[in-house]
């Protein structure tokens, strides 16, 4: 869902709300399902992360939902899912039409023509963890891997020729130049009558000519105002063809990377935020607008402008809320310390590449976002690794000329992929996972840590590129206090993080930083809970509830003095 109506025109049935759903169980096979046996004993919401809910919390399986809709008799359509866990199978009328295992990644489902207006559509969901079958998502993640339709779900009735997607390039507010490659499907070559306004004000009608799949269109427009995260200006581009329309919404705005600085229009940005989960422990990541709000309104009050949406593809509706309320975005596809297996791995190689491409052709007209990632803590420092961080980093360039290219390494000193990288991202945590157990106060170790990480940036060859601290940061229970200032102590946290964002605020050849992690997180019950008290990850400056630990006011007080 987005946060605006992308179609007046066009007729989009909104299938958020209550499914039919029966958890078939942890044994069952998705290959000898008999829709018709289905007893359907349960509901639930759409969206939802359905193994989020108490009664079935901790328990990987095969779930099904099922809801009907009516399409006109004979209509194309087809289903848009914005997000969901795992694995999926779409079954339209008891016909697979569909099966994808891309979480977080908005999907659409092509849905064949019918006699009959009433169809049934039932999503097979299964959310155990299987390489062969879902090999982007492990159960060492350090974030709990969910199942279901947890972001919305639409169905979209198209004529024949339709409006797919739409890139729109408009750089400079100055000159209100504005490119757009407009993207149709039931047409290889042909012309279009378009009819093109901006904010609902007629601006032109065009005979477009569509040459493999898509036409190119220019126009000019006065007194644009730039787009920044201080004034998001934002306006909405409104395309209509004989039966279809299509409305997206831009920003004019430039993202340019120099001289170890990031410029937004011309102007240096200092990038100070935090990483983020779509995360909650009652919802999973069923994020609703209500909680995507809140988050941001906190972020803003802490003097925020930067958010790394780690490590997935974002929400468009959060997006939405990033372009209306000004923050940059760093969003990255889907990965957590991935080693030998997945890059040897031809189906994980693959899935890599098409979240990556889907991710960019779905975010690209948000100007929020300002980098694509990939493959956070990857094995960057190993040879056989760098063919992949080198085809996703071509990928990324050759769909979007625009926007500078990172990934989060945790290999400072021996990362062999810096090449494929515009903007150095680094994770570490000095202070917290390596301290020196003699040391009274561990957060001592951040500042040399830095400095070397700067000194060997320097001497390879990297010194022109933004540097950004893409995670640091330190544990603490919610309410936990103690005069030793120990781990998990509100204080040791709320030291630590003051240490890290002085430091950044104060070093120019620090473009940016955002904190691991903005609130905590659900983590898995297994070993690592040893490490992760709560099976969560505690790192929150907030806890899962959004309460604020005492770091909150240290982190507000030190962003906010810039
Ligand atoms: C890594 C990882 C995060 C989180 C963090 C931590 O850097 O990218 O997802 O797991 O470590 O808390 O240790």
């Amino acid at each position: 869902m987005n946060t605006y109506s992308k179609h007046l025109k066009r007729k989009v049935i909104n299938l958020n709300g209550i499914w039919d759903f029966s958890f078939l169980g942890e044994g069952q096979s998705t290959e000898n399902i008999d829709l018709k046996q289905i007893g359907y004993n349960d509901k639930m919401s759409v969206p939802s992360a359905w193994d989020a809910f108490p009664s079935y919390a901790g328990k990987r399986g095969v779930a099904v939902y099922r809801t009907f809709a009516t399409i006109p008799a004979g209509s194309k359509s087809f289903l848009k899912f914005h997000g969901t866990g795992m694995w999926n199978r779409v079954m339209v009328d008891g016909k697979k039409v569909g099966e994808f295992a891309l979480p977080y990644s908005e999907v659409n489902i092509e849905v064949p023509p019918s006699e009959n207006d009433k169809r049934e559509i039932v999503v097979v969901n299964d959310n155990r963890f299987n390489f062969d079958k879902i090999a982007l998502q492990e159960n060492f993640y350090d974030f709990y891997a969910y199942g279901g339709l947890f972001r919305s779900v639409e169905l979209h009735v198209v004529p024949e020729i339709s409006i797919k997607r739409v890139k729109i390039d408009s750089p400079s507010a100055e000159t209100g130049d504005v490119s757009v490659e407009i993207f149709f499907t039931g047409v290889e070559n042909g012309g279009a009558e378009l009819s093109i306004a901006i904010d609902d004000q007629f601006l032109k009608s065009e005979k477009v000519t569509i040459a493999n799949g898509s036409a190119k269109i220019r126009f000019s427009f006065k007194n644009a105002k730039e787009w920044s995260a201080e004034s998001p200006q934002l306006y909405t581009l409104c395309l209509e063809i004989p039966g279809d329309d299509f409305r997206e919404r831009f920003g004019f705005r430039q993202m340019e990377t120099k001289n170890g600085g990031v410029f937004l229009n011309g102007k240096y940005v200092k990038l100070l935020g935090y990483c983020r989960h779509e995360a909650h422990p009652q919802l999973g990541p069923a994020i609703p607008l209500t909680q995507h709000i809140q988050d941001l309104q906190i972020l803003k009050s802490l003097g925020c402008n930067f958010i790394r949406g780690s490590h997935y593809p974002q929400d468009s509706a959060f997006l939405d809320l990033c372009d209306e309320l000004g923050f940059y975005v760093f969003e990255e596809s889907m990965g957590w310390g991935n080693r030998e297996k997945h890059f040897k791995s031809e189906p994980f190689c693959r899935d890599q590449k098409t979240q990556t491409e889907l991710m960019i052709d779905k975010s690209y007209n948000h100007p929020s976002v300002i980098m694509w990632g990939f493959l956070n803590e990857g094995a960057s420092n190993e040879e056989w690794a760098v063919s992949l961080y080198r085809d996703l980093y071509d990928l990324c360039k050759q769909k979007d000329r625009t926007r500078p290219v990172t990934y989060a390494s945790m290999f400072p000193f021996d990362d062999k992929c810096y090449q494929y990288a515009d903007i150095i991202s680094i994770n570490q945590y000095p202070g917290w996972y390596a301290s020196d157990v003699e040391m009274v106060r561990p957060y001592e170790e951040i500042n040399p840590l830095i400095d070397k990480v700067i000194e060997h940036l320097k001497t390879s060859g990297q010194a022109d590129k933004p540097f950004i601290i893409s995670e640091m940061g330190a544990g603490a229970i919610y309410g936990w206090h103690d005069p030793l200032n120990a781990h998990w102590t509100e204080e040791y946290q709320a030291d630590y993080l003051a240490e890290v964002c002085q430091r950044v605020v104060d070093d120019a050849k620090i473009a940016g930083v955002s904190l691991w992690q903005y609130c905590d997180c659900r983590t898995y019950a297994s070993s690592r809970a040893l490490v992760r008290p709560r099976a969560f990850n505690n790192k929150g400056t907030f806890d899962e509830y959004r309460r604020p630990k005492m770091a909150a006011k240290v982190v507000k007080e030190i962003f906010r003095s810039i």
